[in-house]
């Protein structure tokens, strides 16, 4: 998997607040309302412990730092523990967390303690951001939704575009990965060599650039993309004057807070 750097983060505040503006725009939710709307759960006062880990490539600088600014951001109870790892974790129990967040390189988890409910970054960044395209005001009626990248991110993204009945066009450069989806799965392939077609809402999470080509896009086309780099260039965003939700920690944060909310 390919982890966070702290350059990754160094602007992710601003980014939170201005992609939840955004979101806002695109859909007549913010991003705590539409989490709302999706989970049909509220926070009740949860305090929320974010205790750092220094398994395999260790302490991500900024990391934790970012999880408390989006706890406290959109207005919750957080604090991170002193001690790291197993000693975080007697800590953060002992002072009445309620809810957990950690991660290691090959889970980012949110545990709450109370409901025995736990929740998965991957599945739950895929869920927010395809959400977000399903309920993009604009294509209300345009069902049409292209998914670039089928791994733990874009899968769980297409699994929530087919529950809000889109149909949905895949591409991956894996060609085995699209079979096996293609067999799971009720999809259109997308193949823009022989087959060119363009999409008002397109998702993407792979962790390359450039992966959407211009023959995708029409004139205000909305990406939705928690892939890390970003996968479509600055001149064909203002070409087709895209609009572009893309944040690399703070949504998906705030969609595994709601997954676990009673
Ligand atoms: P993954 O490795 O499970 O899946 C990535 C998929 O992209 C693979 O199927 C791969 O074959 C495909 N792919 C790679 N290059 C491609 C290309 N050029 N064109 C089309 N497909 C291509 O990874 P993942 O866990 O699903 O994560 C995807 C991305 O999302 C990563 O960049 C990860 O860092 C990022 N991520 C961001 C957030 C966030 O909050 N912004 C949260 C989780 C993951
Ligand atoms: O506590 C710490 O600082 C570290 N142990 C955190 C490690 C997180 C590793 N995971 C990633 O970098 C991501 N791919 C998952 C994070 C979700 C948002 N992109
Ligand atoms: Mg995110």
């Amino acid at each position: 998997m390919a982890l966070l750097t702290p350059e990754d983060l160094a602007n992710m505040t601003n980014a939170l607040v201005e992609n939840d503006r955004l979101i806002t725009e695109l859909t007549d939710y913010s991003l705590d309302g539409l989490c709302r709307k999706i989970y049909g759960t509220v926070p009740r006062n949860e305090k929320i412990a974010i205790i750092p880990v220094t398994a395999g490539n260790g302490i991500i600088g900024s990391f934790s730092e970012s999880l408390l600014f989006t706890v406290q951001h959109f207005g919750m109870d957080g604090f991170i523990t002193e001690n790291t790892d197993v000693a975080g974790y007697y800590e953060a129990v002992t002072n009445g967390a309620d809810i957990i967040l950690m991660a290691d390189d090959l889970a980012y988890i949110a545990h709450n303690l109370r409901n025995g409910k736990i929740a998965h970054n991957q599945i739950c960044t895929g869920r927010i951001y395809a959400e977000i395209l399903c309920h993009a005001k604009d294509y209300a009626d345009d069902k049409d939704v292209l998914v670039i990248g089928l791994g733990k991110v874009g899968t769980p993204a297409l699994e929530t575009f087919l529950n809000e009945k889109q149909n949905v066009y895949v591409f991956d450069v894996d060609s085995k990965r699209v079979d096996e989806i293609l067999t799971d799965y009720p999809v259109f392939k997308y193949d823009p060599a022989k087959e060119p077609k363009s999409f008002f809402k397109i998702f993407e999470a792979t962790p390359c650039a450039d992966t959407i080509c211009e023959s995708a896009l029409k004139e205000n086309s909305i990406v939705s993309t928690p892939g890390i780099p970003l996968g479509i260039s600055d001149e064909l965003i203002e070409k087709y004057k895209v609009r572009v939700v893309s944040e690399p920690l703070g949504i998906g944060t705030l969609s595994m807070l709601y997954d676990v909310f009673d």
